[in-house]
């Protein structure tokens, strides 16, 4: 149930004075040997040694993706080169990398960090793990690989890709969970399917996503069609990786790894603190780190702080399922619409299949959303008549949902592309 029961059930106050002293620890060092932050401190007048609240945290500078490009690779490193045993870097959708780095410690943190993920989700050391995140530079499968071995499971590192082999070692080995994208997994329901293998004559029963957006209604369908018990867990390379948050088997929000991390969660566009339960930025500082750690990292990614106890009983607060990240949000004629959100419409609806593409054109200066959809053989055959009415319910249930409107193109199963790892399911055609 816990990897580590007594840090993971921490009465809150105690935590919270472990944070202020962890805080102030890392403010002091990064203060002193990261030229970076030693000059944005001295900037703003900030003094590690006059911190005595967490949220005197909100004077300090923030820390955007653009700093760490800015002192690609090593500059914001905060021990030297040597003592470095890993490094991971994200090449991200646009852009130059980003670089980060592990010492032996971090690594030791890291990989407990994601056992107690794993431990959450449900997972023992009994259980025989399958990876399937690509491993690399990509923090996914080296990650999950570490945190799945210091929990003393059997680990098959297969990595991402080849999903027939996946399939056969599957059955073969009896992996007992699947860990990947929640892309992947749906590719890997549909290949199981082509090679006629029963997902419930499989020894599967646990699936920890992550590493992407995904919905409510995409968890269902995975559950179903793979007959397991499907968790999320989140992270990202410049903060840590996979390990920063993960469900417990109750399946409603993401326990944060609050004695590593502190989060705050802020208006992306005042900077504000939000109220709790309030959508906003994920904003995060490392508390342990040692060889990178990062002060206010602007995570792009929006989501909502739960405060309340959770049944399970650990003491750290939630993040609900995160929503998508503030850049990969639409604006449509003006109107905030997250993919995440179609999705959920499109999963709901019997007929469509969990497959689609968002293509965002402009014409005359008019936004135009089509968002490509499969659906099932007996529809895309069907009369013409018949397949109006069902783009027309589509459409309308678009509008009254993501309160605009949007062109609906019904497409033949297996048509779009499936993904191995992140799907990427937006074409913007906007020069904008
Ligand atoms: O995706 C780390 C990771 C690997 C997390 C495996 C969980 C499992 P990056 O490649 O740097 O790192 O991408 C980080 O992916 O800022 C989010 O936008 C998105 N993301 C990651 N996990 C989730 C999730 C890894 N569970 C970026 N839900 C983040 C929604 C997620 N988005």
């Amino acid at each position: 149930m816990y990897w580590q029961e007594e840090q993971e059930c921490r009465p809150r106050k105690e935590l919270e004075q472990l944070q202020l002293e962890r805080l102030r620890a890392t403010l002091r060092r990064v203060g002193k040997t990261v030229p970076f932050y030693k000059s944005k401190f001295a900037e703003k007048h900030c003094d590690p040694e006059q911190l005595n609240t967490l949220e005197q945290l909100r004077s300090y500078p923030f820390t955007l993706k653009q700093d760490l490009r800015d002192n690609y690779p090593y500059g914001l490193f905060a021990v030297p080169l040597r003592d470095i045993v890993r490094v991971h870097s994200s090449s991200g959708t646009t852009g130059m990398a980003t670089v980060v780095g592990y010492n032996k410690n971090d690594i030791v943190t890291w990989s407990n960090l994601v056992a107690r993920i794993l431990c959450g989700a449900g997972v023992t050391a009994n259980d025989v793990i399958q990876i399937a995140f690509g491993y690399g530079l990509f923090t996914g499968g080296f990650g999950l690989h570490y945190g799945a071995e210091c929990l003393g499971a059997s680990v098959i590192p297969i990595s991402a890709g080849n999903t027939k082999r996946q399939i056969q070692i599957m059955q073969d080995f009896k992996s007992t969970a699947l860990v990947c994208t929640p892309s992947y997994a749906l590719k890997m329901a549909d290949v199981m399917m082509d090679m006629g293998v029963n997902p419930n004559g499989l020894s599967l029963r646990y699936g920890l996503f992550g590493g992407e957006p995904w919905s409510e209604a995409m968890r269902r369908e995975i559950n179903e069609r793979l007959g397991i018990h499907a968790t999320d867990n989140y992270g990202l390379s410049e903060v840590l990786g996979p390990g920063i948050a993960g469900e417990c088997s109750e399946c409603d929000g993401l326990h944060v790894n609050e004695d590593h991390f502190y989060v705050e969660i802020l208006d992306p566009d005042t900077l504000e603190p939000v109220a709790p339960g309030e959508v906003g930025e994920l904003v995060i500082t490392t508390l342990t780190k040692e060889a990178f750690p990062v002060i206010r990292y602007r995570t792009r990614d929006l989501t909502r702080l739960l405060t309340e106890p959770c049944p399970c009983g650990r003491s750290f607060h939630r993040i609900s399922r995160l929503m998508g990240r503030s850049d990969d949000m639409l604006i449509i004629k003006g109107v905030n619409v997250f993919p995440t959100q179609i999705e959920s419409i499109l999963f709901d609806i019997e007929g469509t299949e969990p497959h689609y593409r968002l293509i965002v054109e402009r014409e005359n200066n008019v936004d135009k959303l089509t968002i490509q959809v499969e659906v099932v053989e007996s529809i895309f055959f069907d009369a013409m008549k018949q397949q109006r009415i069902f783009v027309d319910a589509i459409r309308k249930r678009m509008a009254s949902e993501l309160g605009v409107g949007v062109n609906i193109q019904l497409v033949e199963e297996r048509t779009l592309e499936r993904f191995n790892g992140k799907g990427a399911r937006i074409l913007d055609k906007r020069e904008l």
